[in-house]
């Protein structure tokens, strides 16, 4: 079919009002990821990391809930199963974090019904041996801050910590090499883990970053620094089609290295309190 030269014209138009429309949406949609803040809240008193959420800086603390990623869809299921996936959480959690000037503290209560921690000990991979939290923690005080921590709270109450020089830098075994030994970690379990028969509850968890292992290479902390981060969840369920993952603040995709997409720490200044 031949057009009409106004035709042609008009065609051209829209083509070009759609490409410019794609590109800024895509623009916008990179934008929402970036940046968002998460308040940690001042702790005027030291929190007491054993897994129970009842000292006083969480009553302040704002809370925010974990979510899937926008994407939930996974390269290696078929795409008539992927569409069945679930856009939202099936099993919630609330998160928390605070600060003071030896610590940052995160917090966590998550929903769970069926618990698993096959783990043993310090410095594991747990994600790998059942349900876990995870932190990732990064400074961007400057350009040359490409390096981040991955630090998790087992539910058995043992701790991780894995370092990267930078997203594009994650090798093994090496990350595995810089535990820190202030680094705290507490947990508690309502139900019953390992055992898949029956239901469980959940389970709360509880971890100290000490500012100390955090700064030793110059970085800034506090009020007035550049930190980003993302805590997230390892959930397996018997009754899931896969393992659950969710996090604050949501992601584009279910990677929980996207260290672009981490949240902006807002320190509350320490003189409120
Ligand atoms: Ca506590
Ligand atoms: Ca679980």
């Amino acid at each position: 079919m031949k057009l009409s030269g106004t035709k042609s014209l008009a065609l051209a138009f829209c083509v070009v009002t759609a490409l410019a429309f794609t590109s800024s949406a895509q623009e916008e949609d990179g934008a929402k990821f970036k940046d968002r803040p998460m308040k940690a809240a001042f702790a005027s008193k030291p929190v007491v990391v054993d897994g129970k959420l009842d000292d006083e800086v969480w009553k302040n603390a704002i809370v925010y809930d974990m979510s899937l990623p926008v994407d939930t869809s996974s390269s290696s299921l078929p795409e008539y199963l992927n569409k069945k996936r679930d856009k939202t959480v099936k099993e919630g959690a609330k998160v928390r974090i605070a600060w003071d000037k030896d610590f940052i503290y995160i917090s966590a209560e998550m929903t769970d019904s069926d618990l698993y921690c096959y783990g043993e000990g310090d410095q594991q991979h747990y994600y790998k041996a059942g349900d876990v939290l995870e932190v990732f923690l990064k400074p961007e005080n400057n350009d040359n801050e490409t390096w981040y921590w991955e630090l998790y709270a087992a539910p058995n109450g043992k701790k991780t910590a894995l370092f990267f020089p930078g997203a594009g830098c994650k090798i093994f075994p090496e990350a595995d090499l810089h535990p820190i030994e202030e680094q705290k970690t507490g947990a508690v379990c309502e139900g019953t883990v390992n055992v898949w028969e029956d239901k469980d509850k959940g389970w709360t968890a509880e971890m100290a970053v000490p500012i100390k292992a955090l700064t030793s290479r110059g970085e800034k902390f506090g009020p007035g620094s550049k930190w980003k981060i993302l805590v997230s969840r390892y959930n397996y369920n018997r009754y899931f089609p896969s393992q659950e993952l969710s996090s604050f603040p949501q992601l584009s995709k279910g990677n929980y290295h996207l260290c672009e997409e981490y949240a902006l720490i807002e320190f509350e200044p320490d003189f409120i309190k």
